[in-house]
């Protein structure tokens, strides 16, 4: 047994985590946790404000699979962490974050810097520790990296006193982690799924919907398999997107308020709906009275808390979603199918018909660029290779609906939070989690300049992140909502004045491109893809344009406004 610092020991904490990158930004309280970060292997890339290093940090987990990890001073610096850490939970993302505090004996007193972030944090954090004493230290750091991880993932807070940070004591690395009150269920009970198998037998209509528990668990194949093996088609959240192929003939889609017509139709009418690693949130329902009321239900879900919660279910199964889909797909295995798939024949024309009724249409005229056809072409151009991160708004939605994802880790965005600002930054952690891919983050312009401070770390660290800007000089998707549903009273959403994007990005380092005619577009995303650099590529795009199909909140998802 040696004897370390508090300091120390979180270093020796980090690497028996396998910690190798951490975002941050330094600040009294931490400022000894930084000088023992400097001597060890650990990346740090330096953030220019704490939101930047939780959202780098979450898309860091995101890309790259493993724990994201943030590092922030006591005061504003974890206070700054709040909207981060709250995207992060609702999302599920596994992420441990550690603020500095003033010292224990100076707490409650309204000291310097000095804010209750454990309090302030407790509702949006999976757990959050205060460590009061360094002999704890080891331990609460072990434990909340497997609470991170572990079962339905989230964040992680822990809160370290300077003084905890700079005692001295005996250190040896924890033993296993035994938690009795958690004790997440991954075998999913076999009598539940076998229901789910024979209601397969029965279902004339099914339709698989996935979700961002599919993502997470990576259970992408055993989903492809099973959806094609019963012949069942497959729609998504936004979360969940990636998590079956974009371009599958299965594909419906995402569902909800600007899901295709064919997916938003089909759960109306479907008989059978297998819910996969979803929590059915308002944005995906509508109005719940309405949501498959025709549909047996069966939901799947490693979190018995989420099962229930928004919508009556009929068989749930409580379990990791990749090992609930490997056991149905063994199950189904040995079911003979065949003359089922016959009588699928019928649901499956009706699905291809409405496909055909609506699909996500534009036209691109000569004149001004349309926001869709810059996706279109990102995606034509990218072979849908790239990692996309979105901010929050239309763009966000053209992403989804225009860029055809097919794998996990692939579309990062802020799902259930939707914040505004998010995807910089965390295009930034996944070009650091998921290096040598070709990272784009799908912004528009006023998001974009919630983070835009993060082009300054791109740069720094050679980070060659593009930024796609859909330039509509308003806050689009708030105007669109003025436009339907508030006669065009266009209130504190057009921005009279906006940045020279393009002298922006010379400014921070970067490269600057612009495109304001349609025959501009493919030019410019293949001069900025190709660039080696971090590139911010502003495109003027029609102003008025409008994201479709759209359900107004509250209404049945079959209440689509088309155009
Ligand atoms: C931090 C934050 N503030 C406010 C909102 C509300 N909001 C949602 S979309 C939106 C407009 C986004 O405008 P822009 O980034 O220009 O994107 P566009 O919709 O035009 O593509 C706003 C203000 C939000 N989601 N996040």
């Amino acid at each position: 047994m040696s004897k370390l610092t508090g300091a120390q020991i979180l270093m020796e904490m980090l690497k028996e985590e396998g910690v190798d990158t951490i975002f941050g930004y330094p600040g009294g309280a931490v400022i000894d946790i930084y000088d023992a970060l400097q001597k060890t292997e650990i990346s740090h890339y330096l953030v220019r404000h704490e939101q930047g290093a939780v959202h780098a940090a979450d898309g860091y987990a995101r890309a790259s699979g493993k724990v994201g990890v943030a590092l922030v001073t006591s005061g504003p610096g974890a206070t700054n962490t709040v909207t981060g850490i709250a995207s992060a939970y609702m999302d599920s993302i596994p992420m441990v974050i550690f603020t500095g505090q003033v010292p224990t004996k100076l707490i409650g007193n309204d000291a310097f810097q000095e804010v209750d972030i454990v309090g302030i944090t407790r509702p949006c954090t999976k757990h959050n520790y205060l460590v009061s004493d360094v002999k704890n230290l080891a331990r609460t750091v072990k434990e909340a990296f497997h609470i991170a991880r572990s079962g339905r993932p989230g964040p992680v807070l822990i809160d370290l006193p300077k003084d905890v940070v700079n005692t001295t004591t005996n250190y040896s690395p924890p033993g296993e982690v035994r938690l009795r009150s958690y004790n997440p269920t991954y075998e999913p009970n076999i009598k539940q799924l076998k229901k789910v198998v024979s209601l397969i037998r029965t279902a004339r209509k099914p339709v698989i919907f996935s979700g961002g528990g599919v993502v997470l668990s990576k259970a992408h194949e055993e989903l492809t398999a099973f959806a094609r093996k019963a012949q069942i088609p497959v729609t998504s959240t936004l979360m969940g997107l990636g998590g079956f192929p974009g371009t599958d003939p299965l594909w419906l889609g995402m569902l909800g308020m600007h899901g295709t017509y064919r997916a938003n139709m089909a759960v109306t009418d479907c008989d059978l709906m297998i819910a996969v690693g979803v929590r059915f949130d308002d944005r995906v329902t509508g109005k719940t009275d309405e949501f498959a009321n025709n549909a047996k239900i069966v939901q799947i879900d490693i979190d018995p808390t989420s099962i229930q919660k928004n919508i009556q279910v009929s068989v749930p199964v409580v379990g990791d979603c990749k090992i609930s889909l490997k056991q149905l797909n063994e199950l189904i295995e040995n079911e003979d199918y065949a003359d089922l798939l016959e009588d699928r024949q019928e649901w499956l024309t009706q699905i291809d018909e409405w496909r055909r009724t609506t699909p996500l249409a534009y036209k691109q005229g000569e004149d001004i660029i349309k926001p869709q056809y810059v996706i279109d072409k990102l995606f034509e151009l990218t072979h849908g290779d790239a990692i996309i991160t979105t901010e929050v708004g239309q763009n966000q939605m053209w992403a989804a609906q225009y860029y055809h994802f097919r794998e996990p880790g692939r579309f990062i965005t802020s799902g259930g939070l939707g914040v505004m600002g998010f995807g910089l930054p965390a295009a930034i952690g996944a070009q650091v989690g998921a290096p040598g891919n070709l990272v784009v983050d799908v912004a528009g312009d006023g998001s974009i300049q919630m983070n835009i401070q993060e082009m300054a770390t791109a740069v720094q660290y050679n980070l060659p992140v593009k930024v796609v800007i859909l330039n509509n000089c308003f806050l689009g998707m708030v105007r669109q909502w003025q436009e339907l549903f508030y006669e065009k009273r266009y209130a504190s959403t057009q921005f009279h004045h906006t940045p020279d994007f393009v002298k922006l990005a010379e400014a921070y380092g970067a490269k600057g491109l612009r495109a304001k005619t349609p025959e501009e577009v493919e030019k410019v995303l293949s001069e900025g893809l190709a660039h080696p650099g971090a590139v911010i590529m502003d495109f003027v795009v029609e102003q008025e344009e409008c994201v479709y199909p759209m359900v107004p909140a509250g209404a049945p998802i079959k209440n689509m406004l088309l155009v």
